[in-house]
């Protein structure tokens, strides 16, 4: 854990389809976090796999993006290899819906984040949603809502959910450093043993609390909060939180936190012992908006003056 706890502060990334309607379906704005657009508005799964035809991050540059978090003081970027609409940033063998077979982009996002990461000193870690897949038939949160989800879970576990984290513990080099698993939902014992099998592929690896099954893992992972202590045990924790009102890009969310609060936040958080995960949300053109990234260039001038050299 040496220099996950040296690290206090990272980026987080949340990009994927939801990024295409950013918020919006069939003309309403649909209420909630826009990485649960599919979700929150009962999107059809044929309907959804629409939206990866424009997903197509023509400016996206990853060395930029590592630059930002690194001048920012930042130790280490998390990114959604999965999130719980199924769609892969990488190119999965276990599944056609991802970066390479459903976009006309057409090539793995990670391989070159994670080759920015390495050039840089950053470390990278991902973030897989290895319970709720919306598309190919893991779990969902309040329940299905079109038959293309009927997939069994175990199923879905032992066909696309472990070939699919073995892809990403595998193909990145020393990366990932972090496994960050999400909402439990659905799971048990036997499912996630197959999963933390996996982990013996990268010794040394961190992994959070939230892979369901009776594993604590070794973070506590509070979401958009800050303790008013630390853990119990000395638990180590890393607050993560949005900068705005949502992790996906939402194209009209402007309710940004000022730098002020963001750097009071860094501050609380590494007096109690703990790590600030702080989220960016990408366009589907590959953009992080601009009001991230004056926030950011904002913490990294503080840094300079206040921080660690
Ligand atoms: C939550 C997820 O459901 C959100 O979409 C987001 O990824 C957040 C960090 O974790 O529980």
């Amino acid at each position: 854990m040496r220099w996950w706890r040296e690290a206090r502060f990272g980026m987080f990334i949340h990009w994927g389809v939801y990024a295409v309607p950013a918020g919006t379906y069939k003309g309403q704005q649909i209420p909630g976090i826009g990485e649960w657009i599919m979700n929150r508005a009962k999107i059809p799964v044929a309907e959804y796999r629409q939206f990866a035809r424009s997903f197509n991050p023509i400016f996206y540059d990853p060395d930029a993006w590592v630059r930002l978090a690194k001048e920012a003081g930042m130790k280490y970027i998390i990114i959604t290899s999965k999130h719980h609409d199924g769609f892969a940033l990488f190119d999965s063998k276990a599944s056609d819906w991802d970066v390479v077979d459903a976009t006309p982009y057409g090539r793995d996002l990670l391989l070159p984040l994670a080759a920015a990461c390495r050039k840089h000193g950053i470390k990278l870690g991902f973030y897989y949603s290895q319970a709720q897949d919306w598309v190919n038939g893991g779990s969902a949160a309040g329940g299905k809502w079109d038959p293309a989800q009927q997939r069994d879970m175990d199923d879905y576990i032992r066909n696309v959910a472990v070939p699919q984290v073995r892809e990403i513990l595998t193909r990145y080099g020393e990366f990932p450093a972090v496994l960050w698993w999400d909402t439990p939902v659905d799971m048990n014992r036997e499912r996630a043993d197959q999963l933390i099998r996996l982990l013996r592929l990268k010794p040394g690896i961190i992994h959070n609390n939230r892979l369901g099954g009776g594993y604590r893992g070794d973070t506590e992972t509070p979401e958009q909060y800050i303790p008013a202590t630390g853990y119990p045990d000395g638990r180590d924790f890393e607050v993560c939180m949005t900068m705005n009102d949502t992790w996906g890009y939402k194209s009209y969310d402007q309710n940004w936190k000022s730098t002020e609060t963001l750097i009071r936040n860094l501050i609380d958080i590494a007096s109690k012992g703990g790590n600030y995960l702080l989220n960016v949300g990408p366009t589907a053109d590959g953009r992080i908006p601009e009001p991230s990234i004056q926030r950011l260039k904002e913490i990294g001038a503080w840094m300079k003056v206040n921080g660690e050299a």
